[in-house]
C-alpha cells in the first residue's frame, strides 16, 4: 500500500502539531503505525493522498450518519454560506433547529447551541452546579465527555487510548470534585448516593459507552440511575454527543425510556460542522444567561452554515426507516465479523447499537470497563492494521466504537467481512 505522501505529511506536521495532529486518537499512537492523510471523502468512503481508498466505520467519529459529502447537505451548506459566513446576531436557523432538536428530544424543553461536544458537556455540570448549588459529579470510569477539567478523571477515548490515568493541569482541588462510578453497577451507584448524594449537583454518563470501546447498560440500569437521582436531587445528565440521533432518532434515552433532566449533543447536529448542544428542563435551562445567572457564551454558536449542515442531516435521518435500515446493517456487518472470527478460531465478540458497535478480542459478553479491558489488544492492532492495508478503516484504538452510515450497504459490508476473513488470520498469526 502506498502511503509516501501521507508520511512526507505525517512528518511535516509533527514539527508544527502535537503529535502530528489536532486530535489525540487520530496519531494511530495505541495502533503503531503512521495515520493516513485525507483528501476527500464521499459515502462509506475515504480517500487519502496516497490514492487509497478505505471503507470508512469512523465517519469523522460519529457526524457522517447519512454518508460523506451527502448531495444534500452539501447544498444546504452551499446555500446558505452564499449569504454569509457568521453574522453574530440572531438567525432563523437558530430557531429551526431549536425546534428540531426540542421536537426530536421532548426531554429538551430549552437548548444552547454550542460549537463542540466538549462546550455542550462543560456547560451541563456547570448548570448542574448552578442550578442546585453543590459542587461535586458523577461520571463513570471509561467514559469520555470531551476535555473538560472535569472530566478528565478516569477518563476513556484519546485519555483510555493513551494510557493517561489523568490528565497533568486539572488542579487536584477540581479533579476531587468528580467521583467515579464502575459502570453498570448497580450497588455501587447506590452505595455512593446513600453515602454522599445529597453533595451530588450532577451524574454524566454516556448511556450507552462509545469511548471505552462500546457497552451497553444492563436492563434497569439507566432507570436505577434516574432514580437515584431524583431521590438525591441531582441533575442526571445524559451525554448523548455520540448516541444522539444515532442509536434511535431520540437518542439513547428514546432507546431505553428513561427522560434525563439535561442532553449534551454534538456530531450528528453538525453535519460534519463544528456544533454541539445542551438542553433539558426548562427551569434549568432558564438559568442560563441571559435569562438566567448561569454564564455561558460562543462567538460562532448557532452558526448559519453549521445550522445548515446539521439541519441538512437531521432531515435526512428522519426518513421512515432510517433508523430500522442502520440497525440491520450493524447486526449484518457484525454478525459476519463473528462468523469469520469463528471460522479462523479467534476469541471475538461484538457489541451493538443501531449505527455503533464494538469490536472485542476475548469471548463475551462484555458488560463492564474491566471486562472491555481484558480484550487482546495485540490482537485487535494485528487486525487493524490488516484490515486497513485491505481498505478498510476502523477505529485507530482498541478502546473506541465504530460507526455506520446509511451508506455502508450490503456490497460495502461484504466486502469488509472479505477483508476479515484474512485480517483475523494475521490477527491470529501474531
Ligand atoms: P468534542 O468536543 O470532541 O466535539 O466532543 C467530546 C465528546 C463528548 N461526549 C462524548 C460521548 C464523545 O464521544 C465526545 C467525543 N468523542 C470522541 C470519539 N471517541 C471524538 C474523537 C476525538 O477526540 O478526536
Amino acid at each position: 500500500m502506498k502511503t509516501e505522501r501521507s508520511h512526507e505529511l505525517f512528518s511535516r506536521a509533527q514539527a508544527l502539531m502535537p503529535g502530528g495532529v489536532n486530535s489525540p486518537v487520530r496519531a494511530f499512537k495505541s495502533v503503531g503505525g503512521e495515520p493516513f492523510f485525507a483528501t476527500r471523502a464521499e459515502g462509506a468512503y475515504l480517500f487519502d493522498v496516497d490514492g487509497n481508498r478505505y471503507i470508512d466505520y469512523i465517519g469523522s467519529w460519529g457526524p457522517m450518519i447519512a454518508g460523506h459529502a451527502h448531495p444534500q447537505v452539501l447544498a444546504a451548506v452551499e446555500r446558505t454560506m452564499r449569504d454569509g459566513l457568521s453574522f453574530g446576531v440572531p438567525n432563523a436557523l437558530e430557531v429551526t433547529m431549536a425546534e428540531a432538536i426540542t421536537r426530536i428530544a421532548p426531554s429538551c424543553e430549552m437548548v444552547r447551541m454550542v460549537n463542540s461536544g466538549t462546550e455542550a458537556t462543560l456547560s451541563a455540570i456547570r448548570v448542574a452546579r448552578g442550578a442546585t448549588g453543590r459542587t461535586r459529579i458523577v461520571k463513570f470510569e471509561g467514559c469520555y465527555h470531551g476535555h473538560g477539567d472535569s472530566f478528565l478523571v478516569k477518563a476513556g477515548s484519546g485519555v483510555m487510548t493513551l494510557g493517561l490515568p489523568n490528565s497533568p493541569g486539572v488542579p487536584a482541588a477540581l479533579a476531587d470534585l468528580t467521583l467515579t462510578l464502575p459502570f453498570n453497577d448497580f450497588d455501587a451507584a447506590t452505595a455512593l448516593f446513600d453515602d454522599v448524594g445529597d453533595t451530588i449537583a450532577g451524574l454524566i454518563i454516556e448511556p450507552i459507552v462509545g469511548n471505552a470501546n462500546c457497552i451497553l447498560p444492563r436492563d434497569g440500569y439507566l432507570q436505577h440511575l434516574r432514580a437515584l437521582c431524583t431521590r438525591h436531587g441531582a441533575v442526571l445528565i445524559f451525554d448523548e454527543v455520540m448516541t444522539g440521533f444515532r442509536v434511535a432518532l431520540g437518542g439513547a434515552q428514546q432507546r431505553y425510556g428513561v427522560t434525563p433532566d439535561l442532553t449534551t449533543f454534538g456530531k450528528i447536529i453538525g453535519g460534519g460542522m463544528p456544533v454541539g448542544a445542551y438542553g433539558g428542563k426548562r427551569e434549568l435551562m432558564a438559568q442560563v444567561a441571559p435569562s438566567g445567572p448561569i454564564y455561558q457564551a460562543g462567538t460562532l454558536s448557532g452558526n448559519p452554515v453549521a445550522m445548515a449542515a446539521g439541519l441538512a442531516t437531521l432531515a435526512l435521518i428522519e426518513a421512515p426507516g432510517f433508523h430500522d435500515a442502520l440497525e440491520r446493517s450493524t447486526h449484518a456487518l457484525c454478525d459476519g465479523l463473528e462468523a469469520a472470527a469463528r471460522d479462523a478460531g479467534v476469541a471475538f465478540h461484538t457489541v451493538r447499537a443501531p449505527g455503533m458497535f464494538g469490536l472485542y478480542f476475548r469471548e463475551g459478553p462484555v458488560e463492564t470497563f474491566d471486562d472491555a479491558k481484558a480484550s487482546d489488544t495485540g490482537r485487535f492492532n494485528r487486525f487493524f492494521h490488516a484490515m486497513l492495508e485491505r481498505g478498510v478503516y476502523l477505529a485507530p484504538s482498541a478502546f473506541e466504537a465504530g460507526f455506520l452510515s446509511s451508506a455502508h450497504a450490503d456490497a460495502e459490508i461484504a466486502a469488509t467481512i472479505t477483508a476479515a476473513r484474512e485480517a483475523f488470520a494475521i490477527a491470529k498469526a501474531g
